[in-house]
């Protein structure tokens, strides 16, 4: 988009093989527009061969892209086109995926590394220009902090992980598969040598071509504690690629990274964001092949404070332009959070042991290595993918990027695999909905409580989940008549009744002050929110039998990325009942668990100050919208496109000003994020501190939030319905330095919906 490149800027880093990956091409774009690489520099590049005056030049990119925007109309470069997934003849049978803990190296192992994690200048990454702004023996003694260390403060040395960045490949179902056509029609179907197999052949799916994280999709969970710092060498080796696989047409072309732990109380050096990245530490868009980075998570809440804590927190790629791309690569890792603090006299008040503090369900074991496992607490991560059908053209803005590609072309030879659109007008949304990497999967559940972390890590797919039952089963929505939009999800349960409700204890901002009974819940992108589930009896009192089935049911139809077409918000389509996940009771286990009620306290609230009104007029404020910045920069905030070497201004307040996006350490603020309407949905993503929402519309939602009961929590996404505004108290606590806030439907932030902030000395 409107990144600039720094003179001198070292592309050949990564060697000759970058040619391969496209960088030929980049670097004619580079030629056109010498200060601006991505979509804008594309876009230029278009200008000119349209013969559209050039405008290029540092500074005045948004001119030169006004200029093209009417050249660059829809017919160009631009078409809404997508395959329909192969139907998946026998859902329900894969097992879903349970992640288990992974193993840190050992300190006799990372110390004899040639460049070994430390806190000393340099070196914090494989650039040596970085230091950690604060290493886990200089965590100041503060709030809560400063009482538990005997005002000593500090923690031990970080548990030290090794993960690598690698090309590798995944399958997202073992089932056979039935190519259709989108209205359900048995068609013809690929394979890579060029064989043809006619409409109505049952196919198994090839391997999808992924970037993981060590590998695999989603990639490891690492468990943490509180006052346990984790450090993690991420090392991008995405330019190896021993088993020479077709690496198609999305991922960040110049294969470079940025790793963002969500949404982490971390030092921007360790945050893995565009507006750091390119000022600081890598000045580029990301971390190329052959680059490492430490990141070092303190494990320590804003201001040392126990109420700041959170409980569950993803980590995946944020590389500027190509973070939707990068993560449905599948750059997407879990970390779970555990809080050992005694509870009174009640032991560790959430640490994976069901037997302790709050006794939430988790039976905890410790391994040698200092990580620890934690059964019947169990992460579910949302993902809904579209494969390629064979006769879908691809073509979007981003093809310069992949001349390999040849696009505008269709691509038989990737029949069955992953397909991305980068720049679809109306987002992103996959017909085939994952749990854990894996389509429709099965779950096998003990009769007691299990603790469900649930995560979204979609493009743009906001689901709203039920736990329903049905005595006639699953039925494919092309049998029901469906057919385009509505085969979304592939399977629907038309008979399914609720049969369980949910009790919430956390969502993004870690546990709740108390638990909610919730019917459904809504989950937008990079959310998380965490239930506990009693597989032992039904909502009525009825007890459960082994060989029970309950499925987790999504009842939100969202045909695009624009906005849900129904929900139990607005307009509920009684028919859309999607199976996501099939639980299966079997036996009776041991529960020391117990139900919270919902007058029982689990985390108690930051204050926020009484005079929090006092600060509304003087308030920063942040209209994200649907702007004419041209091409595909389509996405606004205030009016501009995201520039990630600068702060963001706000837009004129009350008291007349127009406040710079900079805030003093150790400073609280109120910031208002708008919806600029449109008819779209945006949540909102702001790093480094959870938040408090105080007002919706103008309204004090600090008691209660029709709409959205957890908003009483903290939270580090703010859920934007159509034309809504939101008025947030955050803090800027502990660290210095540039951050971003932007919108998670990745398909908007890739195409400027972010902008840079930073917090002074
Ligand atoms: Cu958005």
């Amino acid at each position: 988009m409107t990144a600039k490149v720094q003179p001198g800027e070292p592309d050949e880093a990564v060697g000759a093989s970058v040619e391969e990956a496209g960088w030929a091409s980049r670097r004619t774009v580079l030629t056109v527009g010498a200060a601006a690489v991505g979509g804008a520099g594309v876009a230029l590049l278009a200008a000119k061969q349209l013969g559209v005056p050039f405008l290029g030049g540092k500074g005045s990119v948004d001119a030169a892209l006004s200029a093209t925007s009417v050249a660059l109309g829809d017919g160009l470069f631009y078409i809404e086109n997508f395959p329909t997934s192969p139907l998946i003849l026998s859902p329900f049978t894969d097992p879903l995926p349970v992640p288990k803990a992974l193993r840190p190296v050992p300190k006799t192992e990372y110390s004899a590394w040639t460049n070994a994690p430390g806190g000393g200048v340099g070196e914090q990454n494989s650039l040596r220009n970085q230091q950690h702004q604060i290493w886990p023996s200089a965590i100041p003694a503060i709030g809560d902090w400063g009482k538990e260390t005997g005002g000593r403060g500090g923690s031990p040395d970080p548990i030290v992980y090794k993960i690598d960045h690698l090309v590798s490949t995944h399958s997202f179902t073992t089932s056979q598969v039935l190519p259709i056509d989108e209205g359900g029609n048995p068609v013809a179907s690929f394979d890579a040598a060029g064989k043809t197999y006619p409409a109505g052949t049952k196919r198994t799916l090839p391997l999808s071509t992924i970037y993981g994280f060590n590998g695999v999709f989603p990639g490891p969970m690492i468990n943490n504690e509180y006052g346990h710092p984790t450090l993690v060498r991420f090392t991008n080796r995405l330019d190896e690629n021993p088993q020479n696989l077709d690496r198609q047409d999305f991922g960040a072309p110049d294969w470079s990274a940025l790793i963002h732990l969500h949404n982490a109380h971390t030092a921007p050096e360790s945050d893995g964001n565009p507006h750091y990245s390119m000022t600081q530490g890598p000045k580029h868009q990301g971390f190329r092949p052959k680059q490492w980075v430490d990141q070092l998570y303190l494990n320590w809440p804003a201001g040392g404070l126990d109420c700041e804590k959170q409980s569950f927190f993803w980590f995946h790629d944020h590389r500027m332009d190509h973070t939707g791309s990068n993560v449905y690569k599948g750059l997407v890792g879990l970390f779970p959070m555990y809080d050992p603090k005694p509870l009174g006299n009640l032991g560790g008040m959430d640490m994976g042991d069901e037997r302790q503090g709050l006794r939430l369900p988790g039976v905890r074991t410790n391994n040698a290595d200092g990580s620890f496992d934690v059964k019947y607490d169990i992460p579910l991560v949302f993902f809904d993918a579209r494969l390629d059908d064979g006769t879908t053209v691809h073509k979007d803005m981003h093809d310069v990027d992949f001349p390999l590609a040849k696009n505008p072309r269709t691509h038989p030879e990737w029949w069955g695999k992953s397909f991305y659109k980068h720049f679809p007008n109306h987002g992103f949304t996959g017909d085939i909905f994952t749990v854990n990497g894996t389509a429709y999967p099965v779950l096998n559940v003990a009769r007691r409580k299990y603790r469900f972390r649930f995560l979204d890590a979609s493009i743009a797919r906001i689901y709203e989940f039920k736990l329903m039952t049905s005595t006639k089963g699953p039925k494919t929505a092309v049998s029901l008549g469906y057919g385009g939009d509505e085969l979304e999800g592939q399977y629907r349960i038309p008979d399914a009744q609720q049969c369980m409700k949910w009790t919430q204890i956390a969502n993004d901002g870690g546990l709740l002050p108390h638990a909610l009974t919730r019917d459904s819940f809504e989950l937008w992108p990079a959310k998380r929110r965490e239930f506990i589930v009693d597989f032992t009896k039904y909502e009525d009192g009825t007890p459960t039998t082994k060989g029970d089935v309950i499925y987790l049911t999504d009842v939100m139809k969202m045909g695009n990325g624009r906005m849900w077409n129904s929900s139990s918000r607005f307009s509920l389509d009684p028919n859309y009942k999607v199976p996501v996940l099939k639980f299966v009771i079997g036996d009776t286990a041991p529960d020391n668990s117990v139900m919270p009620a919902p007058t029982k306290t689990l985390r108690p609230l930051p204050n926020l100050p009484a005079n929090w009104r006092s600060m509304l007029d003087n308030r920063l404020i942040f209209e994200v919208q649907r702007g004419s910045a041209g091409g595909e920069l389509e996405w606004l905030i205030n009016g501009k496109v995201f520039e990630p070497e600068t702060v963001a201004t706000s837009m004129k307040n009350k008291a007349g000003n127009s406040p710079l996006a900079q805030q003093k350490k150790n400073s609280f603020n109120l910031w208002e994020i708008r919806n600029g309407g449109g008819g779209w949905v945006h949540p909102f993503h702001l790093h480094m501190e959870e938040h408090r929402t105080v007002m919706r519309n103008g309204k004090d939602v600090t008691q209660s939030s029709p709409g959205h009961p957890d908003d009483i929590g903290r939270e580090d996404l703010v859920a934007l319905d159509p034309s809504e505004s939101t008025i947030l108290y955050r803090g800027f606590r502990d660290f210095v330095g540039p951050y971003v806030a932007h919108c998670h439907n990745l398909a908007h932030e890739d195409h400027a919906m972010m902008f840079g902030w930073s917090i002074m000395p």
